[in-house]
């Protein structure tokens, strides 16, 4: 028996704040517009809501790059706003999660105004600062090959002080030491700051970059290019879980928070059970991303490969097997902020199955072991910008800093870039981004029809939205809405009963298949996820006394012995009772 816990139980939206509802007509999304459809989101089922981040931030890479975490952007609103946010989930017993990006902050924050000033600054070792390295001809060369996340040398030189510093993101994200405890002390009254104000925790962004090899050492040459990657010295360093337990004892554990980390690089069994094993008091649960990186190139994400539902079954066994084994809690998402969305990569967005595809994804994400979180937008089939907007679409720093490097090696020739068009079609992160669609007008609800929205919004919100699909008992929507309600009225099954794979040979390769067992009442459900556009037959004569809990088409059942599914068709079936 597992161990209950509300944050076992939460079911978690997560809202990009700039695109989810523009109150007041500038074209961007806002606090207000949050707090009017709490409803909305609570109706849906969802009970928790983790919000990218809202802080004072210039929005080089979209508040990734805090410049105070005690303010909030000015557009999006105040401190005041937030706090009445905070009242009214409260009110509707829903909760909280703050996104806490304290690997790096913005260079506009005061405390890297500070540490740049002169190499005495009492703030100087807040950040990494480091002499240069001099060639062999004499040229100023950076402290090390490490290379940026976003592109280039992760070093920047700053005339002033004649010393690098390092920002694994983009410029003007430099990174936090660390192993500076006063830095490590301010950070956590900021935490404070905002749990004293009601926030019920926290996604910890890049989360294990926080400790890098003290020696900063160059990373391991794999090809000609000038930087190499260095994660190897700067994921996963060697005070990452001292520093965790520093936060959880000084900070967390004060509170009743819930704390996802974000786990980059380092992805193995060993690696996330030191997280989030029960007795090592550290984090609840972790992402560990390679969910949404399925069809990501072999060594860089807009290289070329197709998702298999392979990928997803070994993934998914993997993941549902290890963590419960030492008592670890998991997370269960396809999509974020950071890539595109599953709906159109790893299912279908084409119109003849993209309503049942969006069904057999959300019963994937409903009725696995773990919390599940799921991204604005999903619960009415939201899909990518499709292949006929251009370059221009993409306004995201990551996108378009890769069409840009790639067009530059292509000699500007600006036709020979549809591979790249491809590519960012499937996984650029606007597409995670895109404003939500509430209605068919032309700014799609979002924003006023005058105003002139930040980014586009998908021309398909014309006939997909929420108006369309509220009151309609066969949408995506009303599917989403029933899949949570009764993965909530199972939650012995679905919440805390034990996951055993299907093997691959009894469903054949195109369908995704899992037991899950109740440890209170042994009662059992099979849930079989057709990730094909073709009908699948699977023998199901073991199956003959099971009933359809759920189903994502009317037509699915088991007949003389065999189960037959829809293009992309979802079927949950359970022992009678
Ligand atoms: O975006 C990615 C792949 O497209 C990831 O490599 C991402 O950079 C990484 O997961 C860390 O992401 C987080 O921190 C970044 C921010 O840009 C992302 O939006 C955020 O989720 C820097 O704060």
């Amino acid at each position: 028996p597992v161990e209950k816990a509300w944050w076992k139980e939460a079911v978690v939206y997560q809202i990009y704040p700039a695109s989810y509802l523009d109150s007041n007509g500038d074209g961007l999304g806002d606090i207000k517009g949050i707090i009017s459809k709490v409803p909305y989101i609570k109706s849906l089922g969802a009970d928790t809501i983790w919000m990218s981040p809202i802080f004072a931030s210039p929005q080089e890479d979209m508040g990734y790059d805090v410049a105070d975490y005690r303010s909030i952007h000015a557009p999006y609103g105040t401190v005041e706003d937030v706090q009445k946010l905070i009242d009214e989930l409260h009110s509707h017993r829903m909760r909280i999660l703050m996104d806490l990006v304290v690997n790096h902050t913005s260079d506009q924050h005061d405390w890297f105004q500070e540490s740049r000033k002169s190499k005495s600054n009492p703030k100087r070792d807040w950040y990494f600062w480091r002499d240069p390295k001099y060639d062999a001809q004499g040229n100023r060369r950076e402290p090390n090959n490490w290379k940026s996340i976003f592109g280039g040398s992760a070093w920047h030189f700053d005339d002033s002080t004649q010393q690098y510093y390092l920002a694994l993101f983009l410029p003007s994200q430099p990174d936090l030491d660390w192993a500076n405890e006063d830095m490590r002390q301010a950070t956590y009254g900021d935490m404070i700051f905002w749990l004293d104000r009601g926030v019920d925790g926290f996604r910890i962004d890049s989360m294990n970059l926080m400790s890098k090899h003290p020696d900063l050492p160059d990373g391991k040459v794999l090809n000609d290019e000038p930087y190499q990657s260095g994660a190897e010295f700067f994921a996963s360093g060697p005070r990452m879980h001292e520093y965790v337990r520093e936060m959880r004892r000084q900070v967390f554990d004060k509170y009743d928070v819930m704390t996802v980390g974000e786990l980059g690089f380092t992805k193995d069994e060993t690696s996330v059970s030191e997280y989030v094993a029960k007795d090592r008091h550290e984090l609840n649960m972790l992402f560990t991303g390679d969910i949404v990186d399925m069809d990501f190139g072999p060594t860089t994400k807009y290289g070329r490969d197709d998702f298999h539902p392979s990928k997803i079954r070994k993934l998914t066994n993997m993941w549902q097997t290890v963590v419960p084994k030492f008592n670890g809690w998991n997370t269960v998402y396809l999509d974020n902020h950071d890539s595109g969305r599953s709906l159109t990569r790893y299912a279908s967005d084409a119109p003849e199955h993209r309503a049942t595809a969006a069904k057999m994804l959300a019963t994937y994400l409903t009725t696995l072991n773990g919390t599940p979180f799921l991204l604005m937008g999903q619960e009415i089939g939201m899909a990518n910008l499709s292949r006929d907007y251009g370059p221009d679409a993409y306004i995201d720093v990551e996108g378009k800093n890769h069409y840009h490097a790639v067009l530059k090696a292509r000699g500007g020739d600006e036709s020979k870039m549809s591979d790249v068009m491809r590519e960012l079609s499937l996984k650029a992160r606007d597409h995670g981004r895109l404003p939500m669609q509430w209605d068919g007008s032309p700014n799609a609800g979002f924003t006023t029809a005058e105003a002139r929205p930040w980014m586009t919004i998908n021309k398909d919100h014309v006939d997909w939205n929420v108006a369309s699909q509220v009151d309609d008992p066969n949408s995506v929507l009303s599917f989403w809405k029933e899949s949570l309600r009764l993965r909530k009225g199972h939650t012995d099954l679905f919440v805390y009963g034990s996951y055993e794979p299907v093997p691959e040979s009894s469903t054949g390769e195109m369908v995704f298949a899992y037991r899950r067992k109740s440890h209170e009442s042994g009662q059992m459900a099979v849930v079989f996820l057709n990730f094909s556009d073709k009908e699948q037959k699977v023998p199901a004569e073991e199956y003959k006394d099971f009933s359809v809990l759920w189903s994502n088409h009317q037509s699915q059942a088991v007949f003389e012995d065999q189960l037959a599914l829809v293009p992309f068709g979802a079927v949950v079936l359970t022992q009678q009772q």
